[in-house]
């Protein structure tokens, strides 16, 4: 017996068909007249499979021979998307699946559709997770994420008389080709229970539980492009370890006998909606622990598979945090080390904190873990002994430092010392790790001065590290915007570009060239058509392509501030409405697209959404408006719709309260596709601006610094809305957008209830950001120059430098490239 090789995988025509045909005549038990489009999509998604299962073997094997060190990223959620296109892209088959497919009378494209998203994360920090596997494995760097595999991901929208209504996501209720799995990779995690401590031991204890779970791997590949290396998210799902209760089974209670299963089972059930706000349940921690309990043992028992001793670990693993939901990570490989290998509690802790690393993603308060202590005692009474000795040893050499600071060693604390008492899991997350990064420059600057302000002093500032995010440009330019990348592709003259992003500089000697801008101003116009043609399918409105489009898709929520977007947009109308004709259709044509999800018990978020189709459903009947303003929402906003709304984008806006959005991630998707930001000076746009130059980006509204004594003075005073925003309360309140009254509490939410996100004091400065938008984009030769240059430099926002920063910085891993 001898593994498939590489170069034995065969890629003609002729062969791929018979594989096609085999799968669906024996996988799916299709006859020729019975292939529909779905089984044509099932039996071609297989057989692509089946190609990179061989790589995924010769990937991993070539990995453990050479001892390679290995990075494992720690994800609550992998936001992944589709992933069919993607692998054909990879593998550089996909016009050898176009012809195969044809001949059995089906389009590529309508095949690509019948694929349902894995939507296993919320929004950005989600596919951020996605973009970094991704580019571990184009850059050949040996590296897993690690997740679960949840049975509903993130909720499908529905908009029912304009309001946000919640379907469930069943992704697996059809067959998902793309995960493998594994039976034979399966982990007891213990909950509840009492200890023994174990005579003659300082740390060592025995944990004693009946019950007991069962995680089970799942392995999603994930296709490198243009390399032999597959990467891969193995991803755990719960159940019990027993078949089920013999007992109550012969007793003839059937219902009991399986009621073991059901509450395993709900453990990996679903993904938790509520991003940026903690809400501190039971089951979320419960899930959090199997998740951190299951990685840790597959990590170490791989390790131990090289024989090497334990205090080697840091040099084959390193082991990155994606914020502070794998916390329990820290106490668990604690747990492991002195409890099951029985080391001694400083060699134990020196490994941790040198095998961990932490991401923070936000500085919202109301998203920060906090567990109360009593909970954490009942569910996990080892890790919550393992957390008080962190904290009490951590704490003895604060006050060695700082001596009889009573109030740092309060402010410094891993235990909030309120009632309840409660776990801080940002400052465990830090305290077990040697190295602690922000998402963006700006980020990372605020985080040392606020959340991580006294461990700066503590543990030195070296420890804490900027990694900008970057964007995988497989999916969001070579992927989604053929027509673009096929002109960067004759400019660079190969597609290797796609692997190394700062090839694309290359775009700014065309800038001057009347053709290439013809075409590249075709390119957007060609994705403008596709979007308009999204739009009429998903929400049955007609927009004009030649409109400027104008897109702000991301979360709903306060903080991004889409009521002040749909506010400048109630305004516009106003204007427009006060115009003679003639003026009127001197205007700039205009489609304001949204899209965006609001968490399901958040309020005021879903109020925005109703108000936004409130407002489209008023501008766009009305027959003197026309093609002038148009108001869309596209409802279930998802990794393929942003495939097809990035890149119809003239400018897209990123308009967050100054210090409140750690990076942002689709404004470098948007300007990566020839769109312009307009947008605040927070998170990423800052860097963007830096990249690309002042004069390609549209930035506006107060600095951070400035926003803590905004906020002071309006917690006081209420805030005198300019006439502009004073005319949009005024057409609200009159009822141009139907009743009333269910829109003043949002009304009140910058009147009465201190305008916590400035709109007030941005409105004037955005209402100015937009006409310097339109009379740019009025002088369309300049447009095209601006969209060109913008991603010419844009190659810093890649993942690919991304990953390649913390390879060096933070993980100390290389680059092998499979060799056979
Ligand atoms: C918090 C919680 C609290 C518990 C329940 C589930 C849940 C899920 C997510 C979060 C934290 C969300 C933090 C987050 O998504 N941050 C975003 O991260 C992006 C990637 O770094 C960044 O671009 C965005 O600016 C930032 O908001």
């Amino acid at each position: 017996f001898r593994a498939y090789s590489h170069s034995e995988i065969a890629r003609d025509a002729a062969t791929i068909k018979n594989s096609v045909v085999m799968h669906l005549t024996a996988t799916f038990l299709r006859t020729p007249a019975s292939i529909d489009s779905t089984h044509a999509y099932l039996a071609s998604a297989f057989s692509v499979r089946d190609r990179l299962l061989q790589r995924w073997n010769l990937t991993n094997e070539f990995h453990d021979r050479i001892g390679a060190k290995r990075v494992y990223y720690m994800s609550l959620e992998f936001l992944v998307g589709r992933t069919f296109d993607n692998a054909l892209l990879a593998l550089q088959l996909r016009d050898e699946y176009a012809g195969v497919l044809g001949d059995v009378g089906f389009r590529l494209e309508d095949v690509i559709d019948e694929e349902r998203d894995a939507a296993l994360g919320n929004g950005g920090l989600g596919r951020l997770a996605a973009c970094y596997v991704d580019s571990l494995a184009c850059m050949n760097y040996p590296g897993w994420g690690y997740g679960l595999r949840y049975r509903y991901g993130m909720f499908q929208q529905q908009i029912i008389n304009g309001y946000q209504v919640e379907a469930p996501d069943c992704w697996l209720d059809t067959p998902n080709p793309w995960e493998f799995p594994r039976p034979d990779v399966t982990y007891p995690v213990k909950f509840y229970g009492r200890l023994e401590h174990v005579p003659g031991s300082a740390h060592r204890y025995r944990w004693v539980s009946d019950v007991v779970y069962d995680a089970m791997a799942f392995d999603m590949p994930v296709p490198g492009y243009g390399t032999t290396n597959v990467g891969n998210i193995r991803l755990w799902s719960c159940k019990t370890n027993g078949l089920f209760d013999l007992n109550k089974f012969n007793a003839g209670d059937y219902a009991g006998a399986t009621g073991g299963q059901v509450a395993a089972q709900i453990l990996t059930d679903v993904l938790y909606p509520n991003d940026n706000t903690n809400e501190g349940k039971e089951l979320r921690l419960r899930q959090e622990y199997l998740f951190c309990s299951a990685t840790l043992q597959d990590i170490v028992a791989r390790f131990k598979r090289t024989g090497r001793p334990l205090s080697e670990l840091p040099d084959m693993a390193a082991i990155q945090l994606n914020d502070t939901h794998p916390t329990l990570g820290i106490p668990e490989l604690m747990r492991i080390l002195l409890d099951d290998e029985g080391l001694e509690w400083d060699e134990a802790w020196d490994i941790t904190t040198r095998t961990f690393a932490f991401t923070n993603h936000t500085v919202l308060p109301e998203a920060m873990e906090k567990w109360p202590v009593p909970m954490m005692d009942r569910i996990l009474p080892r890790h919550m002994g393992i957390i008080y000795d962190i904290n009490l040893f951590f704490l003895q050499r604060v006050e060695k430092q700082f001596p009889d600071d009573r109030g740092l060693l309060r402010d410094i604390s891993i235990i909030e010392e309120s009632s309840p008492q409660q776990v801080r899991m940002a400052f465990l997350a830090c305290v077990g790790s040697h190295r602690v990064n922000g998402v963006a420059a700006i980020h990372s600057d605020i985080i040392k001065q606020s959340i991580f302000k006294d461990f700066v002093r503590v543990m030195g500032e070296d420890k804490f590290v900027n990694k900008t995010n970057g964007v995988a440009p497989r999916r969001w330019m070579n992927e989604c915007n053929p027509a673009m990348s096929e002109l960067i592709t004759e400019v660079v003259g190969d597609r290797s570009w796609i692997n190394d992003l700062s090839k694309v500089r290359a775009l700014e000697a065309r800038v001057d060239d009347e053709a290439f801008r013809r075409r590249w101003w075709a390119a957007k116009q060609a994705n403008k058509r596709r979007l308009a043609d999204y739009i009429l399918a998903t929400t049955g409105i007609r927009v004009s392509p030649d409109a400027l489009f104008d897109v702000q898709a991301k979360r709903i929520h306060e903080y991004k501030r889409q009521l002040m977007n749909i506010l400048s947009v109630i305004y516009r109308y106003h204007r427009l409405k006060e115009m003679a004709p003639a003026e009127r259709a001197r205007e700039l044509p205009r489609v304001v697209v949204f899209a965006g999800k609001a968490a399901a018990g958040y309020w005021v978020a879903k109020q925005v959404i109703k108000l936004i189709n409130a407002v489209a459903e008023v501008v766009n009947a009305d027959d003197e408006i026309g093609d002038v303003l148009k108001v869309v929402f596209v409802p279930d906003y998802s990794v393929t719709a942003a495939e097809h709304i990035v890149p119809a984008s003239d400018i897209s806006q990123h308009i967050s309260t100054a210090g409140t959005e750690a990076s942002g991630t689709s404004n470098m998707k948007f300007v990566l596709n020839g769109g312009i930001i307009l947008g605040t000076v927070d998170g990423a746009n800052i860097e963007i601006g830096e990249e690309v130059g002042e004069e390609q980006i549209f930035f506006f509204g107060c600095l951070a610094h400035e926003v803590a004594d905004f906020r002071h003075y309006l917690r006081f005073h209420q805030p005198k809305p300019d006439p502009a925003l004073q005319t949009a309360f005024d057409m609200i309140q009159r009822g141009t957008f139907g009743d009333a009254h269910i829109f003043q509490p949002l009304i009140d939410s910058i009147l009465r209830g201190g305008d916590v996100y400035l709109l007030s004091v941005d409105f004037p400065s955005y209402i100015e950001a937009h006409k310097a938008v339109e009379e740019a984009y009025r002088h369309r030769d300049d447009w095209v120059t601006k969209s060109i240059l913008s991603v010419a430099r844009m190659a810093k926002f890649s993942s690919d430098r991304a990953i390649q920063e913390y390879a060096e910085e933070i993980w100390n891993i290389e680059p092998v490239p499979v060799v056979e």
